[in-house]
């Protein structure tokens, strides 16, 4: 029933009503992922590196308290980590926080986010016991639709039904900030008393993101359950004006 790898025929919601809310589901994988982009939404911003990490729910419950300055994260997961050709220019700001440049995944014989990251990802979800919920820390004003703008460029699409956890928004609805707010950067030291390792890398800030789920995962985890979206109904940040033929 996935029309994985199909061309997307809307960006309708597959559900009539109620278009933020799935059905409460335990859902079995997180996978919890990042983007490094060339710049904000305004920017029309492309991405420059994908991470994802996918975790069971029996590792997230299982996993022993994490000690300070050091978390540990599960012994068993699967990691995807891309670089990618943008295509266009990073803003000075994007640029300086990634450490990436155009020119530099130029020289380093990036590619640009072709059918083959799409299928790539598909292939690495697929792998996942379902049902899967996508966790990126605020994913839904960010992450998931840039990714949907992305994948929608080359004709691609995930399962509709697959689940969608902003980790910002739930931290928030659930209190669990820390002193100095709910970025990444300050729930982490809220926790471990130090700065992370590897900010604006994407596998470092999924890292990150996983560290801090681990500490209070019971609570995310159900609230998932009930509040996670359906990425069929995240709409894309922008649509692509160009570049929509298949040449790739
Ligand atoms: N970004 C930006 N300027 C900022 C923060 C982020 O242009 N002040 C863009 C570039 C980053 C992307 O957003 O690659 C993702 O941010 P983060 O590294 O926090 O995941
Ligand atoms: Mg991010
Ligand atoms: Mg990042």
């Amino acid at each position: 029933p996935h029309p994985r790898g199909s061309r997307i025929a809307s960006f309708r919601s597959h559900t009539s009503s109620s278009p933020a809310m799935m059905a409460p589901q335990d859902f079995q994988t997180f996978v919890f992922f990042d983007l490094e982009t060339t710049g904000l939404p305004p920017d029309r911003p492309r991405i420059t590196e994908l991470s994802l990490f996918a975790l069971h729910r029996h590792s997230l419950l299982q996993c022993p308290p994490q000690d300070a300055p050091a978390p540990r994260l599960p012994r068993v997961l699967d990691q995807l980590t891309l670089c990618i050709d943008p295509q266009q220019p990073f803003t000075p700001e994007a640029a300086r926080i990634t450490g990436l440049s155009q020119q530099d995944l130029e020289e380093n014989g990036k590619r640009g986010l072709d059918r083959a990251v799409a299928q790539a990802l598909g292939g690495f979800l697929a792998r996942q016991a379902p049902p899967l919920c996508l966790v990126a820390h605020n994913g839904w004003s960010y992450d998931f639709p840039l990714l949907r703008t992305e994948l929608a460029r080359v004709g691609a699409e995930l399962p509709p039904a697959t689940g969608c956890l902003d980790t910002l928004q739930a931290m928030k609805e659930l209190g669990l900030g820390g002193q100095g707010g709910y970025s990444l950067g300050a729930l982490f030291r809220g926790l471990f008393g130090r700065d992370p390792d590897g900010a604006h890398s994407a596998e470092g800030d999924v890292r990150t993101l996983i560290a801090i789920f681990l500490a209070r995962a019971p609570q995310l985890m159900s609230w998932a359950a009930g509040k996670a979206r359906a990425w069929g109904d995240v709409t894309p940040m922008y649509l692509p004006t160009t570049d929509l033929c298949p040449h790739t």
